[in-house]
């Protein structure tokens, strides 16, 4: 039987934490069992009941407290984060081995991480060897994703993290609730986005021919791998939330060696409701 797991990743802040509690909670009520490993060795609060604990292993605090290693907060996460690497055994033991079991792993917000330390990459490939069939959730906070520039450079940290992991990734904008109804409408362009309309948007604002060039050729280079489409996340909302497990299960096929378990709510069918998930929306 495969094992399953999220790598749920984004920059600081972008609700990886409040995701992976949301998520838990939806699949108690669908009668599915989800734990949640936390992997972050700064984290000070999360609300779900973590199955490990990596600040059982190595805690930031510690590291930069040690004289000899004379490392501030990012330094001393980039140190756990490599010593966690080298000692894969402790994730081993915490995980043992449940059958069909099916894991979030809370990651740590350093951009690094996802950009070129080989860190998390070499996780995803251990988690292989383990038999699990690894997603990559990226996420960005839809608070930062309303204007094309910062839609850019969204786009680019998660093809950034897409291309170094080599996983299925399924991208997701979060904290849709605090939109208002305007930056609602104005964001539905970013879910689903046409690039070059985008270009025009950005080439608009910028007076140098290179930047035009630049900006043009990374808009193409982010068209060409498609990977542009971002699901919401509205934690107020259980239809959005069951739509990123439902991609997020597709990618790993989860669900295809298992018997069916009677759901603790009957759910309607979800198949159009990301099309309709913005429609409601404007119309209440
Ligand atoms: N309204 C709302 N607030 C959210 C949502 N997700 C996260 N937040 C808030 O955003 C802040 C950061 O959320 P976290 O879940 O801690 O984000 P994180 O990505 O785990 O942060 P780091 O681990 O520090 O990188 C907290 O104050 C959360 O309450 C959401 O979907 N809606
Ligand atoms: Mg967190």
């Amino acid at each position: 039987m495969p094992r399953y797991a999220q790598l749920v990743m984004g920059p600081a802040g972008s609700g990886k934490s409040t995701y992976c509690y949301n998520m838990v909670q939806h699949c108690e009520a669908l009668n599915r069992s989800v734990q949640v490993v936390n992997l972050d060795p700064a984290a000070e609060h999360f609300d779900y009941d973590a199955m490990a604990d990596i600040r059982e292993l190595i805690e930031v605090d510690d590291v930069m407290e040690d004289d000899s290693l004379k490392f501030g907060p990012n330094g001393g996460l980039v140190f756990c984060m490599e010593y966690f690497a080298n000692n894969f055994g402790w994730l081993e033991e915490c995980l043992g081995h449940v059958e069909d079991d099916y894991i979030l792993f809370d990651c740590p917000g350093q951009i690094e991480l996802y950009t070129h330390l080989p860190v998390m990459r070499q996780l995803a490939e251990q988690l292989q060897q383990w038999e699990f069939r690894v997603c990559g959730v990226f996420l960005v906070d839809s608070q930062f994703m309303v204007e094309s520039f910062k839609f850019i450079s969204g786009a680019m940290a998660a093809l950034s993290a897409m291309v170094s992991l080599e996983i299925p990734q399924v991208n997701v904008m979060t904290k849709m609730d605090l939109l208002n109804k305007k930056a609602k409408v104005e964001i539905e362009k970013y879910l689903d986005p046409d690039m070059y309309s985008m270009l025009e948007d950005s080439t608009d604002l910028l007076k140098s021919k290179r930047f035009q060039k630049l900006t043009k050729a990374i808009c193409g280079l982010i068209d060409d791998y498609s990977m542009v489409r971002f699901l919401p996340f509205d934690r107020s909302d259980e239809e959005s939330v069951n739509i990123v497990l439902q991609h997020i299960d597709f990618a790993i096929q989860y669900g295809e060696d298992l018997e069916f378990k009677e759901p603790k709510e009957t759910k309607e069918d979800n198949s159009s409701a990301f099309d309709e998930y913005f429609q409601d929306r404007v119309d209440e």
